[in-house]
Formats: structure tokens, C-alpha cells, sequence
């Protein structure tokens, strides 16, 4: 062989070696044996972009709720997840048609947010006959606790303790006190009304209780009629939320009573029981958190996996005070 002859036949087998090694990178075809084993399809983990929630939302009555619905909406779109939303407007049988839908639907998971107590028993078990488990948000329901999988949300007895040590607080001295409550029936408004109750020091009165269901409009009335009827001897009122509160502020402007000259203790800690702070109306705020779409759909995708869950999910709340209201202002969320 010539020199030349030589050199040429090294530079082809060296162009043949690059070709066939850069070929062997890309080749896709790997022998079989070295192939990783298929994962058996039931092992997947499920991801939120596989859980359709339902939320049959119990209405809009105050900013706590549009809170509440707004943290759920927000979430639902941050993470990718198919929320299922309606309004019951305050009514039961609204909440329970719209948990049928969603059990008819065949949602992956429901989060009820009960407007009362009981009646749930029937459509609860519906829902775990389809095989739909069922998170009970923020108020709780009387059922077993067998037809629910967990609840999520405030200690309302709590939050009733809370204010009664406050309002002794008010009224080291005694006095006559009156109340507006939440819905009637609602976990809220009897968790919050036995809790203060057994707080309150014997020698505070409450004269009078009725419901302003949460609802500024319907709350008024009962304020107005409250300061007529026990003109010149309430000293402290407790308002089983801000809206409502709100609206006992409208109606002592109307009456001529000053801010402070009868003490007054809420319950939520939104922006506007922030405000009656900073203008002297509400000397104590009891908070109750809405903001619980993260952690209702980190439970739900637990349940959707077959992951071991707490049963009940208790919210950490405080009080708020007048002295860090005007500080605390523009921080809040709701
Ligand atoms: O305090 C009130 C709302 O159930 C905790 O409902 C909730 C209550 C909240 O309308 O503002």
C-alpha cells in the first residue's frame, strides 16, 4: 500500500468511527433489557390538574364571605384545579341541590360550607355512596362525623370565649349588654353565642339577642329597634360580625350616641371592623379567618391519593385592638 493510499484509508475509517458513534447517541432504539419497567397506571399520583372540586358556596352576606369565595377562586386558578362554584343565597335546600349536581357531575371532591347545622345527614350520604368524600368548610354540621372526611375551619366557641373575655374586659363593673347574632342555626352563630356565654362574668346582663343573619341590611332594623327599646341603659353590644357591626354603627349615628360611650365587641377582624377600630366604635375584633382555599384543596388532593388526613383542621386566630388597627389597616387581605 503507498503512503497515500494509507492516509487515505485512516481518514475514511476515522469519518466512518464520528459518524457511527454520533448515530449511536441518537438512536432511539434501546435493546429491550435496558428499558425502564412501565409504571402500573394506579400508582400515578394525582396532581390538581386532575381534581374537579365542588364548592356550593352558602351565599355573599358579608366581606368575610366574599373573602372566603375569593381565597377558593384564587386558588382554583393558581393551582390549576376545576372549581366547581355556586351561590345559595342563605337557603339549604339551594346548597343541597347544588351538592347533587355535583355528586351527579361526578366531581372528584366537595367542600361544603354548611349555612346550619343539620339537616345534611341524607345528601351527606349520597355523596359517600358515590364515593365523593366531603371536606365540611369553615361552619360545622351536627351529622356523624362518619359521613364527612374532615372539617376545616374556626373554633366558633373559641372565638365566643373570646368575646365574652373581652366584653369583661369593657365592663370590669358589670352592665347590660345586648347581642346580634349570626344565622340562626348556624355553627357560627351557636358556637359564638354558647362560647360567650359561658365566658361572661355574672354580673353582665345581656337583655336582648336576636339575629341579624350575618347581613347588615337585616342587622339595622334590630339595632334601631335596640336603642329605642333600652334607651339610655346598654353599656356594651356583641355583634357576631363586622358587617353587622357596620350597620349598629349607622343606626347609634342616627341615634346620637358617641363612639365608646357603649362598648362594642366583633367578631372576623375584615377591614371595615379595622376601620370601626381606628374611629372609636369597636374596642375588640375577634378574628376568623376566611382564607381557606389553600388548605382545603391540599386536603382534597390528599384524599384524592388515599393520603392520611387530620379530621379537623382548626384555623389559629386572635383579637385585635384599636391600639394596632391603624398600623394593621393596610395589611389585611379582607
Ligand atoms: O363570621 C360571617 C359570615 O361562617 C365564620 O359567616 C363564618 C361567618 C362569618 O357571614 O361574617
Amino acid at each position: 500500500m503507498s503512503k497515500k493510499m494509507f492516509f487515505n484509508l485512516l481518514a475514511v475509517l476515522m469519518l466512518a468511527s464520528l459518524v457511527l458513534s454520533a448515530c449511536g447517541a441518537t438512536a432511539p432504539a434501546q435493546p429491550a433489557a435496558t428499558k425502564a419497567p412501565a409504571q402500573p397506571a394506579a400508582a400515578a399520583k394525582k396532581t390538581y390538574a386532575d381534581m374537579t372540586l365542588c364548592y356550593p358556596q352558602l351565599g355573599a352576606e358579608s366581606d368575610w364571605r366574599t373573602a372566603n369565595t375569593a381565597s377558593f377562586k384564587a386558588t382554583a386558578e393558581k393551582l390549576g384545579v376545576k372549581l366547581v362554584f355556586s351561590d345559595a343565597q342563605q337557603k339549604q335546600e339551594n346548597q343541597i341541590s347544588a351538592m347533587r349536581a355535583c355528586i351527579q357531575q361526578g366531581v372528584n371532591v366537595i367542600a361544603l360550607p354548611p349555612v346550619v347545622e343539620d339537616g345534611w345527614d341524607a345528601v351527606l350520604q349520597e355523596a359517600k355512596d358515590a364515593n365523593i368524600p366531603v371536606i365540611i368548610v369553615d361552619r360545622s354540621v351536627s351529622a356523624d362525623a362518619s359521613l364527612y372526611s374532615a372539617h376545616i375551619g374556626s373554633d366558633m366557641e373559641v372565638e365566643g370565649k373570646k368575646a365574652g373575655e373581652e366584653m369583661n374586659k369593657l365592663l370590669p363593673n358589670g352592665g347590660n349588654i345586648v347581642e346580634i347574632s349570626g344565622t340562626t342555626g348556624s355553627g357560627a352563630a351557636n358556637g359564638r353565642a354558647k362560647g360567650f356565654r359561658e365566658t361572661l362574668n355574672k354580673n353582665i346582663i345581656i337583655l336582648d339577642t336576636q339575629t341579624g343573619n350575618f347581613n347588615p341590611t337585616e342587622a339595622k332594623p334590630v339595632a334601631e329597634a335596640f336603642l329605642k327599646k333600652y334607651e339610655g341603659k346598654i353599656n356594651g353590644w356583641f355583634i357576631h360580625n363586622d358587617g353587622m357591626a357596620q350597620a349598629v354603627v349607622e343606626a347609634m349615628k342616627s341615634a346620637g350616641v358617641k363612639p365608646g360611650d357603649q362598648k362594642m365587641v366583633s367578631v372576623d377582624g375584615t377591614r371595615g371592623g379595622f376601620q370601626m377600630m381606628i374611629d372609636g366604635w369597636v374596642q375588640a375584633d375577634v378574628e376568623c379567618n376566611p382564607l381557606l382555599g389553600p388548605q382545603t384543596m391540599e386536603l382534597a388532593l390528599k384524599l384524592m391519593n388515599g393520603e392520611p388526613i387530620e379530621k379537623e383542621v382548626l384555623t389559629i386566630e386572635s383579637v385585635f385592638y384599636p391600639d394596632k388597627a391603624a398600623e394593621l389597616l393596610p395589611t389585611r387581605q379582607y
